[in-house]
């Protein structure tokens, strides 16, 4: 069978955002949309021919012919190998794993993460490199350029593949490994965590509800959870993937986990509680009666991993996107361990964790993840907190304020302004640009400027600069707030707005997060005019 060549034109609009490429599902779904993205793939790293690469997905709506696709055209630009999860299925942190595992040439991974799915919703394809990292800016950028200039693309003429069994599989000379895709990921979550440790904190009638959301997830906690580490049956929720997530956003935060927030705030409440998105790389830690924040989760992490075997012998360092609140940095110092400030998105931490120089990274997006993989993980992040907490023998609560009485307590809350028109979001982010050398010194809502920038990150390994990563306003008296733009969206623009306030150990630290976060709220509202551009004062999700 001879590969057929397909001319076609350049698409503009195929640039990747925070986390690879994000449209609506319709939108790839127009002949040779997604081809474009793939080709271009493979001609930004020098061609297909004879490497091996990673494929799965989180099993959106699109999902199964999306893989078709890319199989036939991996083929047909002579690709060796493709792994491929059975059923198309891959979590993205499995996805990493398994292009590290076998030292593949990177991975495509299909997945639109925590935006919801369906035909009239989101669909995504991202690209990792052999490092098993979501790929860097300069490869993103190559990709982009290619995306403009294409002019053919290649395709095998085959029939498609079936993946419902594991097994090799061959598509005209190309080899393709259906494989199960919880296996490897298992395997690997015994090297890091004391399994038997929390066996005997599951036997003895410890609790949890697991809500994978009806997404990727569900067979990776139910092997994990249920079947390996005794949880009783029942205990992961929605474990089943549905192409639409059964109508719901997979998006592990109180405003779109509310069932779980409801049960973890009753009665009826379990021990522990927790979710994961779309595609498995999220999570969302609660205990009984306690929300714990993700930029708290992190710092908690990274202050109790040597607990956990696979970081026994210490963390050589932490990272935070810059939005995430500085509860990790004090950890950090008090280690005695590097602390690194990246822009958001998980491709920022590749470098510092390829380089060692960091070994737990962190996003307040609810993305936590070590070095054992080069994406965030959700269902790690549940495996550490479970063997901390089998270790210390104590609640998520009585954790939380221990933490909270050595470090003090950052209370933090992200606020969402979705769907906003492109051109208000942009027009109120300039503005606020302008005027941010003017603003120390000043006072807004009885709140004082002491610092006002706009990040721009240099990689302290390769050097690159990113720059326009977000304005930040810093307050006297340790009050925090940072405005940008998601780069995942795929509708208008949405705002967000991180609220950060700091709480000495020797103050009030259980005060109402979103009263502790008051003056911040009403200083950053008017400092940047949000009714005036946006025409709303309220915003959309609060997590
Ligand atoms: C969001 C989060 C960011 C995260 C990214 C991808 O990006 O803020 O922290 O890394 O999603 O996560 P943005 O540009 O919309 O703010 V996922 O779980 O979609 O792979
Ligand atoms: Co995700």
């Amino acid at each position: 069978m001879k590969p057929v060549m397909i001319s076609c034109c350049p698409i503009d609009d195929q640039k990747p955002g925070t986390s690879g490429l994000r449209k609506k599902t319709r939108v790839f779904m127009q002949p040779g949309y997604l081809e474009n993205f793939v080709q271009s793939v493979f001609n930004a790293i020098g061609g297909a021919e004879g490497k091996t690469f990673v494929v799965g997905g989180d099993g959106r709506f699109f999902n199964a012919q999306a893989i078709q696709t890319i199989l036939k055209m991996a083929a047909a630009n002579g690709a060796a190998k493709i792994i491929v999860g059975q059923n198309g299925l891959l979590s993205t942190p499995s996805a990493s794993h398994l292009i590290r595992l076998n030292k593949t040439d990177g991975g495509l991974i299909l997945s639109a993460s925590h935006n919801p799915g369906g035909p009239d919703e989101d669909f995504g394809v991202k690209f990792n490199t052999s490092n098993g990292g979501p790929a860097a800016e300069q490869v993103t950028d190559a990709i982009y350029e290619q995306t403009r200039e294409l002019s053919r693309y290649f395709i095998l003429p085959a029939g498609d593949v079936d993946l419902s069994q594991t097994g090799q599989k061959l598509m005209g000379d190309m080899k393709i490994e259906v494989i199960d895709p919880v296996v490897d990921y298992l395997a690997l979550m015994e090297t890091l965590f004391d399994f038997d440790k929390i066996r005997a904190l599951f036997a003895s009638g410890f609790t949890i509800r697991f809500d994978a959301m009806h997404a990727v997830t569900g067979p990776y906690a139910k092997a994990v959870l249920e079947e390996t580490l005794g949880a009783p049956a029942g205990s992961v929720l929605n474990p089943i993937p549905l192409e639409d997530f059964g109508g719901g956003h997979p998006d592990p935060n109180p405003t779109w986990a509310r069932t779980l927030m409801d049960l973890m705030m009753s009665d009826k409440a379990p021990d522990f509680g927790a979710a994961s998105d779309g595609d498995g790389d999220r999570n969302m830690v609660v205990g009984k009666g306690i929300y714990v924040t993700p930029s708290d989760s992190l710092a908690v992490l990274a202050a109790n991993a040597h607990l956990a075997p696979g970081y026994k012998a210490g963390l050589t360092g932490v990272a935070r996107s810059m939005p995430t609140s500085t509860a990790s940095d004090r950890v950090a110092a008090k280690l005695g361990i590097e602390c690194f400030e990246t822009p958001t998105g998980w491709k920022f931490f590749g470098n510092l964790l390829d380089a060692d120089r960091a070994t737990i990274c962190g996003e307040e997006s609810a993305g936590t993840g070590s070095n054992h993989v080069r994406e965030k993980d959700g269902l790690w992040a549940v495996l550490l907190w479970l063997n901390i907490l089998a270790e210390r023998g104590q609640s998520v609560e009585e954790i939380m304020l221990e933490h909270w009485q050595t470090y003090g307590r950052d209370y933090y809350s992200r606020h969402d302004y979705e769907a906003v028109p492109s051109d208000a979001a942009a027009d109120l982010i300039s503005a606020l640009r302008d005027r941010l050398p003017n603003l120390p010194g000043h006072s807004f809502q009885g709140m004082n400027v002491s610092n006002a920038d706009e990040f721009s990150y240099s990689d302290p390994i390769d050097g690159s600069i990113s720059k326009n990563q977000g304005l930040r306003i810093i307050f006297k008296g340790g009050a925090r707030a940072v405005l940008r733009l998601s780069g995942t969206g795929t509708e208008g623009a949405t705002l967000r707005i991180y609220l950060e306030q700091y709480a000495p150990p020797d103050t009030d630290l259980t005060m109402n997060t979103q009263d502790a976060l008051g003056a911040v709220k009403r200083a950053i509202a008017d400092i940047s005019q949000l009714e005036s551009f946006v025409g709303r004062s309220e915003p959309d999700v609060v997590t």
